[in-house]
């Protein structure tokens, strides 16, 4: 299991410590490398994306949004041609690709890391030629059984998140006993199967897909118990990445007195919140649509983790966690039993 990867990364391999949990870890090969939580940047390259479809739909706008978020602080600025809100219908892949691919060659060209959010093995393929980093795969290889042997072959990082299906069938899907322990496991089966297909575990992200097959309560149980999505049994603790951003659930949590969910261009701060606390509990990373604030966000996170975790050095842990005990709170990479969990997106 040994790998160049491995090596370079100090993960994937080896006994856990805690140096090899991100934030604050080696950076992943092509990506920078910062000690706190990253900010992922998203341009939808759509007409139809949740809430950003149709901004940035051609590739001069999409480009100019790219490097306006890299300009605000978007450590990796992730591009994607098709949409995956509730409902949404499959766009062909040439069409898909027609999109993406001129966006990610302008970025990638002026030196911005970019990542693709794709589930087909052929428009990253493509998205790689061109100058992408990073596979953004919201199906963790379900949907295109070539894309793990691509990434394999490529070896680049790779996001693999929990998922049960395409867009017009997901939700029905979202029924779970134990929402945690069942994202776990299937998310150790999909590490499990894209290792098998030569993925180095170095190399792997783990997303607990928010608002994919989820439900509002399935989010929130999800997002505070991310140390226990980090780590599967038998793997060193991998990296997590959130994606909470302007989804549906936290339109909800602000719904108006008759229960109208707020629209989503009023969920920004309840995005830059959920940020706070996903850097503060260890995420390697979030994806989010506005930057600037969310990247103020993962600081306030990064120096609340860090003066916790002197505490706990100290002995004050009590004083200076969460309330309640930052060990129920947990830390992504933090050895934990799965915990018990707690609408559409
Ligand atoms: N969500 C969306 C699209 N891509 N990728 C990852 N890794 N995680 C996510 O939660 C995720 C994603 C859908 O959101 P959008 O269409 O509003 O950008």
């Amino acid at each position: 299991m040994a790998s160049d990867a491995a090596a370079e990364t100090g993960r994937g391999t080896g006994p856990v410590g805690l140096e090899e949990r991100s934030p604050g870890g080696p950076a992943l090969p092509g990506l920078p490398g910062v000690s706190r939580c990253l900010v992922m940047g998203v341009v939808n390259v759509t007409p139809d994306s949740f809430s950003d479809g149709g901004s940035w739909f051609g590739a001069d706008a999409a480009i100019a949004r790219g490097m306006e978020l890299a300009a605000q602080g978007a450590d990796i600025v992730d591009v994607g041609g098709e949409s995956t809100r509730p409902g949404a219908q499959r766009v062909p892949a040439e069409e898909e690709l027609r999109r993406v691919a001129p966006v990610i060659s302008g970025l990638a060209g002026a030196g911005v890391p970019v990542s693709v959010d794709t589930m087909r093995a052929e428009v990253a393929q493509a998205a790689l030629e061109v100058g992408a980093r990073l596979v953004n795969d919201v199906s963790g290889g379900l949907a295109d059984p070539a894309m793990p042997r691509l990434v394999a072959q490529a070896r680049v990082p790779y996001v693999v998140m929990h998922w049960r299906g395409h867009s017009h069938q997901m939700q029905d899907r979202a029924v779970y006993g134990d929402v945690v322990r069942e994202v776990r496991d299937e998310l150790h089966r999909r590490v499990d199967a894209v290792v098998a297909a030569g993925v180095d575990p170095a190399l792997i992200i783990l997303d607990p897909g928010l608002g994919f097959a989820k439900l509002a309560e399935h989010n929130w149980a999800l997002l505070t118990h991310l140390a226990e999505i980090s780590r599967l049994g038998g793997w060193p603790g991998f990296p997590v990445i959130v994606g909470a951003s302007r989804k549906r659930f936290l339109g909800q949590l602000l719904a108006t007195p008759d229960g109208s969910a707020r629209p989503f261009p009023g969920c920004d701060d309840a995005t830059i919140a959920v940020t706070a606390l996903a850097a503060a509990a260890g995420a390697w990373c979030v994806r989010v649509h506005e930057v600037r604030a969310n990247a103020d966000a993962v600081r306030v996170g990064q120096a609340w983790r860090e003066a916790a975790g002197r505490a706990a050095e100290t002995g004050e842990a009590e004083e200076a966690g969460a309330v309640g005990g930052a060990e129920e709170a947990g830390a992504v990479g933090e050895a934990g039993e799965a915990g018990t969990p707690g609408e559409a997106r």
